[in-house]
């Protein structure tokens, strides 16, 4: 699409509270995840972004990732049969990324679990419509839970400064929080989970603000905490900034829609840990799941190196092939890593040429041929 066509916002479109504050800070373009706004990108190239993102701190609007709240006596009941990954042992406090599947077993969602409680759970979704998914099933089976989406709205703080912004903010028990477990913890007399996770490969944190009080309004308390961090985080040279597209890539982390889709199961996205069907447990796409690792996946996600001038990104897959010219796969997110001095690349490659070290060939949106290299993800340090 070109650069001057406008999408046109309407209520379908959400903003969220933050989106008051991107715009001030300058916010170039949009995308739509989950029916609302995610900011794709401020006055700085992805590449000063990156760089910035693997020294300092910047403050993420990712509102966008909805929370699909399960309660009630059935609720671990339920969760439980939306994903492979067992959750018999998971406590209070902890987040689990899962794979949600359908019933052949194609992945829907890839979403971050938490538990806030034995009968309440969040589901922080990736781009698909989950909560209608949840509702369907819960009213099949007769399940007693109520499901909703909660006025929960994500603020995520990365890169390597945001502990020290963070204690600044909310205290020194900021630094007992793990990667992958939640704390809750006051801001202006109310209660806020605070997870240490994030869509980047750098420290970091996500504050799932809320508010509870009716008093509130989302907007002016988001805004608040925005200015709060914003303020505390002028000392560590803090600046806006969204899920960044290089560290993405080099860190492996997948994103559902382009990079996997329905038609891919959990074993081609490498979550084989998360799919261990020994379990006892069942899940929607158990059966489909069994078969699959029985007869072994025909093509997997793999990283890829490759020549040319470097990318911007690619705006739609490019195509790989093997030195016969046969399409072994595509390139469904690309662009040039300025650390590893090559264009990156994640892919679903086919089986006989995903070992590591591979020689490929990338199919540019020109025509012309690139050789490349199947590599390990995250891409090698
Ligand atoms: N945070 C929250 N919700 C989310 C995302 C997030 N929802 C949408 C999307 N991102 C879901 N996808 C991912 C993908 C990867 C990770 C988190 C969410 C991730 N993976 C780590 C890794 O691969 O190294 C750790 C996985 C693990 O330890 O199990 O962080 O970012 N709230």
């Amino acid at each position: 699409m070109s650069k001057n066509i406008k999408l046109n916002m309407s209520r379908r479109i959400r903003r969220t509270p933050y989106t008051n504050m991107v715009e001030e800070h300058g916010v170039s373009d949009f995308t739509v995840v989950n029916h609302m706004l995610l900011p794709k990108g401020f006055k700085n190239t992805v590449e000063t972004d990156y760089w910035h993102l693997s020294k300092d701190v910047q403050i993420w609007d990712v509102s966008c990732q909805r929370q699909v709240q399960i309660s009630g006596p059935d609720a671990s009941k339920l969760v439980q049969k939306l994903t492979p990954r067992s959750i018999q042992k998971m406590e209070t406090g902890k987040c689990f990324y899962i794979p949600i599947l359908n019933e052949s077993a194609g992945m829907i969602n890839d979403p971050v679990l938490l538990k806030l409680d034995d009968d309440m759970f969040w589901i922080s979704i990736a781009d698909s419509d989950i909560l209608l998914w949840a509702k369907g099933y819960a009213i099949g089976l007769n399940l007693d839970v109520n499901i909703e989406e909660p006025d929960v709205y994500p603020l995520a703080i990365q890169g390597p400064k945001s502990e020290d912004l963070m204690v600044s903010v909310f205290g020194e028990d900021i630094k007992k929080i793990k990667f992958f477990n939640y704390r809750v913890m006051d801001f202006m007399g109310t209660k806020q989970i605070i997870a240490r996770s994030g869509y980047s490969k750098q420290d970091g944190f996500e504050i799932y603000f809320k508010t509870h009080d009716k008093h509130f309004n989302s907007v002016e308390m988001g805004e608040e905490l925005w200015k709060t961090l914003w303020q505390a985080g002028q000392k560590y040279n803090i600046s806006p900034g969204c899920p960044n597209l290089i560290d993405r890539i080099e860190g492996g982390l997948m994103s559902y829609g382009n990079d996997f889709t329905s038609e891919n199961n959990p074993l081609e996205c490498n979550l084989d840990k998360y799919c261990k069907t020994e379990d006892d447990h069942y899940f929607i796409g158990k059966e489909a799941l069994q078969k699959i690792q029985k007869n072994g996946v025909k093509q997997k996600i793999r990283g890829i190196l490759f020549d040319g001038e470097p990318l911007t990104g690619i705006g739609q897959p490019l195509p790989v092939l093997s030195n016969e010219n046969k399409k072994i796969g595509q390139i469904t997110s690309g662009i040039y890593s300025p650390r590893i001095k090559k264009n990156i690349g994640l892919s679903m490659i086919l089986k006989d040429y995903w070992e590591i070290g591979e020689n490929i060939i990338v199919q540019m949106l020109n025509g012309e041929k690139k050789s490349g290299t199947i590599t390990t993800l995250p891409f090698p340090q």
